[in-house]
């Protein structure tokens, strides 16, 4: 019989990555659940939940057909989630809800912490006891133990106190490294997917050929044989996010506003030009000494991922990886700052800050509106004249709790 996994946010990258994944492990059929905007889960369910995956080479596209997901549903649809999670035949709810989806109120009822704190109340009072993961993939180190601090946090807001103590006996939160880049599609994209696979497809996604995913050996239940399709069980995943997310995001943010600023709109261009590049080398320079792995193995790394950001024709753009500046700094950039002792320690890491608030600022002054959870305050510090104060402010918004905002502020000052 087939199991069933649920996801939660089923955007772009989950249908390009964990989607495909576990319609490759085989036995599975998932359930995804949207975002915030209900709109992908109306085309889906449009196309049968199927739709193709343009596996971009840096030669060729190849596309394939998925059609793991039996069911598209709305992420407001509360009674179905519930119903699902009471299901025995449920056994892994997967998550890809970007890093601001962990930082929500635990009280707001439509975020996802307080999606699942239901959800798992009701599968407590179905009495269903077989136990079930929930499989953060997001771009967060700890995510599972984040994770799981969140859905505690919207158990313990309910005043739920027969789900928090069934909670640790039933459930496991398992942390994962994720990592594909899949820019958005565009309709050329489609048009090739729809010409490939004999249908109207409106939901394609377009990515590259390689992926990795180290996934920490958690589970007391059942999950997809995903081992099989390469991905890595592993005891130990912290090492491998620190890693991907300090190297390849931490890489990715700095080229985001650094490349714009020097008037590139995607990433193989930027890394084109050999100043952009230079202040990448820089900061992989200093990421790498709070990375415990093999130096040969982190130059190795490196050069795979000058080669994935040279790949032309998958042309990510800078535009979007520039978004969330306030959520992505806080976990690819600050956290190697503070390892290193601070700013002076750090000023390949202070240039992206710095890169940042200059790129914010022009934005904000041109007109157009940053794409964060925080823009309404990052347009009203960008507007600050005095350069010192305006820096003050626009560091101020970066999350997390690591690294002094005024020496921080005062290197950046320093840096421009
Ligand atoms: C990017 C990521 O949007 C971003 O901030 O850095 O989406 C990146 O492409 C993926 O993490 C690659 O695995």
């Amino acid at each position: 019989m087939t199991a069933r996994l649920v996801h939660l946010g089923i955007g772009a990258f989950s249908r390009a990555f964990t989607v495909p994944l576990t319609q490759a492990a085989g036995g599975w059929e998932v359930v995804a659940f949207t975002g915030r905007s209900p709109r992908i889960a109306e085309v889906l369910t449009a196309q049968d939940g199927r739709y193709g995956l343009v596996v971009r080479g840096p030669e060729t596209d190849a596309v394939e057909l998925v059609d793991v997901i039996s069911r598209a549903l709305p992420a407001d649809d509360a009674t179905a989630l519930d119903a699902l999670l009471a299901d025995p035949e449920t056994h892994v709810v997967t998550l890809t809800i970007t890093e601001k989806g962990y930082g929500a109120d635990p009280a707001d009822p439509d975020a996802a912490p307080a999606r699942l704190a239901r959800a798992l109340r009701a599968r407590r009072e179905a009495g269903t006891g077989a136990p079930i993961a929930l499989v953060s993939c997001d771009n967060l180190v700890d995510n599972g133990r984040v994770l799981g601090e969140a859905v505690i946090a919207a158990i313990a807001a309910a005043g739920d106190e027969a789900t928090a103590a069934w909670f640790p006996g039933h459930v496991d939160v398992v942390s994962t490294m994720v990592d594909r880049i899949t820019p958005a599609a565009g309709v050329a994209e489609q048009r090739l997917a729809s010409a490939e696979l004999g249908f109207e497809d409106r939901a394609t996604v377009v990515t590259e050929p390689f992926w990795e995913w180290v996934i920490a050996d958690a589970f007391r239940g059942r999950r997809p044989a995903w081992e099989g399709t390469g991905a890595v069980l592993a005891a130990d995943v912290a090492v491998h996010e620190a890693r991907k997310l300090r190297l390849l995001n931490g890489a990715h943010t700095l080229l985001a506003t650094a490349g714009q600023l020097a008037g590139h709109t995607t990433v193989p261009e930027a890394v084109a030009d050999p100043a952009v590049l230079g202040a990448v080398r820089a900061l992989w320079a200093e990421a790498s000494r709070t990375v415990p792995l093999p130096a040969e193995e982190l130059d190795r790394y490196q050069d795979a991922l000058l080669r994935r950001f040279e790949n032309v024709r998958l042309a990510d753009s800078l535009r979007r990886i520039a978004a969330d500046g306030t959520e992505k700094l806080a976990v690819r950039t600050l956290p190697v700052i503070d390892e290193l002792g601070g700013p002076e320690q750090a000023p390949g890491e202070v240039a992206s800050v710095a890169a940042w608030t200059r790129w914010v600022t022009q934005q904000v002054r041109a007109g157009r509106e940053v794409a964060d959870p925080r823009t309404a305050e990052i347009a009203e510090a960008a507007r600050i004249d005095d350069d010192a104060e305006r820096t003050r402010a626009l560091v101020g918004l970066i999350g997390g709790s690591l690294v002094d905002r005024d020496a921080l502020a005062a290197a950046v000052l320093a840096a421009d």
